[in-house]
């Protein structure tokens, strides 16, 4: 059975390829809700109601296991989704934010993510959890969504983009950042640029696949290497960006459903 993976767009293509990467034996389906992307200016009750309905379509593909790779999915419906189906589900903060808390020596960590995200404050709760003496400074670029999802994320107009929103984001005491949206590891060398080598930067897609593997072993689900695996990647919206972003990351195809 396959590994079902859901985002807003292709954002969760970054959490998918670290998954495929350190698990080669699994087969995946993977939905990017393209049509409504993004999710990260909706309200709550949208985001849980096509969290759900992404969720329905993975079941009908017989999934063993549900990966959440949009932060913004997770902060709002990962307990929702956790009570509605009977097979695993994991989202992407927690693991990031685990992975930050035990990365930072300042206890000074960024958060950069979705508006819908930050108001949600999940990460800043979730940080607190792990210490709670983290101070967190968090950061909504909702225009870092729409450059990678109309396949420009490797432009001189991403570059500007992201040296211009993060130009004054960084603090003293700062030494960690959250990619709090799967969007963002495409940018990752632009961030890097404009906040400094000394800045870590935390994408939860490795971070996350640690945890698809766990929990694959702890519940005696891990894929067979006799198998013949497969990846299905899907989008509810047009084909053609979404293919082009698709072969290009992950040297695979992609497919419109319907
Ligand atoms: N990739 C999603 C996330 O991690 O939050 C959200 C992108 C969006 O829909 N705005």
């Amino acid at each position: 059975k396959p590994i079902g993976l859901l985002d807003s767009g292709v954002g969760g293509l970054t959490v998918l390829k670290a998954v495929k990467n350190r698990l080669p034996d699994e087969s995946f389906v993977y939905i990017g809700d393209t049509k409504r992307c993004p999710y990260g200016n909706r309200t709550k009750d949208e985001i849980i109601r096509f969290t759900l309905e992404m969720v329905q379509f993975l079941m009908k593909k017989n999934v063993k296991m549900i990966v959440i790779a949009c932060n913004t999915a997770t902060a709002h419906a990962l307990e929702i989704v956790r009570k509605k189906v009977n097979i695993p589900v994991i989202g992407v903060v927690k693991p990031g934010s685990v992975a930050a808390s035990h990365k930072t020596e300042t206890n000074n960590i960024g958060v950069l993510a979705t508006v819908s995200t930050v108001d949600s404050k999940f990460y800043v709760q979730s940080l607190l959890k792990q210490d709670e003496k983290i101070k967190v400074k968090s950061l909504a670029c909702p225009e870092f969504v729409d450059i990678v999802e109309k396949n420009a994320y490797e432009s001189k107009e991403a570059k500007e983009l992201v040296a211009n929103k993060l130009a004054d984001f960084k603090e003293k005491e700062m030494d960690t950042v959250i990619l709090g949206c799967t969007h963002f590891p495409l940018l990752t060398s632009y961030i890097q640029e404009t906040l400094g080598e000394n800045i870590t930067l935390i994408d939860s897609g490795s971070v996350t696949s640690l945890k698809v593997e766990a929990v694959l072993n702890e519940k005696k689900l891990a894929g067979n290497k006799n198998h013949q695996n497969t990846i299905n990647i899907l989008t509810t919206g047009p084909e053609e960006t979404f293919r082009e972003i698709v072969e290009k990351w992950l040297e695979t195809k992609a497919f419109a459903i319907n």
